[in-house]
């Protein structure tokens, strides 16, 4: 259980004496109060200690602040009010028209985008091609390609990086879901998105990977990563397979959130991650790195 959550459980229940009990055991037992498990006085004696808090914990002091950072509906550029500002203000005089061209130019339709980490592959490989995936990589590829089928959604397009690792966990996805077209792309291949915030030891990528992989996974996101065109008429569902760092880099820019703060998710193997992005531009994230549909022992992260 995550501070927060441990936090919250205890606001929840302010003067509910049972309940801030249960949460504190709960808390104690992961640590959070940074000392072994003592005996049970000792532990009676926290309790004692938190309650005597309580009255302290009014809404003023634990309500958590808005960043006030707003929703940039434009955020891709394809919101149709931003886009007809500025005819509309020179049409002021003419007659308002419901079914003008302007009502015509909205999307209508939702896009679906499910981004897949590829599965597990050989890190001894030199370089690209000889890194392919291993058996236990091909059998992850197997399960998430038959947890999409099994979705039942009417995919568009599989859309995968043209490293060999994406574009073999493709094929074989593929396999599960006939008549949908395969496409490669080399914007979507792994690389250093930016540097991340907090910055980690065991990986250190020159600046200059940063400044050419930065720019390309960014055009990727802003190719494949958009609001509906008006055109389309359906909603549409389309797979991604690619790579932990860009995934993780486009969760971040679809929801506004810091890019730089992409490493602190993680991602498993074959892991499914479905954005859904509205007509209005609104932006939902409907599961990150799902592998629940794996055995727990065909699971893995690093
Ligand atoms: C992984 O790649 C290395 C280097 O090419 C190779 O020696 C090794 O046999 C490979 N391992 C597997 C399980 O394929
Ligand atoms: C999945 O794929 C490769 C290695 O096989 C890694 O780069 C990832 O971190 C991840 N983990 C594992 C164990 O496969």
């Amino acid at each position: 259980m995550s501070y927060r959550r441990t936090f919250k459980l205890l606001c929840g229940v302010a003067g509910g004496s049972a309940a801030v009990v249960i949460a504190a055991v709960t808390a104690d037992s992961h640590g959070f109060f940074g000392e072994q498990r003592g005996d049970v006085a000792s532990r009676w004696s926290r309790f004692t200690v938190l309650q005597a808090a309580q009255p302290a914990w009014t809404p003023a002091n634990h309500t958590p602040t808005s960043t006030g950072q707003a929703w940039d509906f434009n955020w891709d550029k394809r919101d149709p009010s931003a886009l007809t500002n500025g005819k509309k203000e020179k049409k002021e005089t003419a007659t308002e028209d419901p079914t003008s061209e302007q009502d015509n130019g909205k999307p209508k339709a939702t896009r679906n985008i499910l981004l897949i980490r590829h599965s597990q592959y050989n890190l001894s490989g030199v370089g690209d091609k000889e890194r392919v995936l291993t058996s236990l990589g091909r059998e992850q590829a197997e399960l998430t390609g038959l947890r999409l089928a099994a979705l039942g959604l009417k995919y568009d397009v599989l859309i995968h990086s043209s490293m060999t690792r994406a574009t073999e966990t493709a094929h074989i996805i593929s396999k599960h879901l006939p008549g949908v077209e395969l496409m490669s792309c080399d914007l979507l291949r792994e690389g250093a998105p930016i540097e991340p915030v907090p910055p980690v030891t065991h990986w250190k990528p020159d600046a200059v990977q940063y400044h050419e992989d930065g720019a390309r996974i960014e055009a990727a996101f802003r190719r494949y990563i958009h609001r509906a065109d008006p055109k389309q008429k359906e909603d549409s569902y389309e797979i991604i397979v690619c790579h932990a760092n860009v995934i993780r880099y486009f969760v971040c820019r679809a929801l506004q959130f810091p890019p730089e703060g992409w490493l602190r998710m993680g991602l498993n193997n074959g892991s499914i991650t479905w954005l859904t992005i509205r007509p209005s531009g609104r932006v939902a994230l409907r599961t990150l790195g799902d592998s629940g549909f794996m055995p727990p022992d065909k699971l893995t992260r690093t």
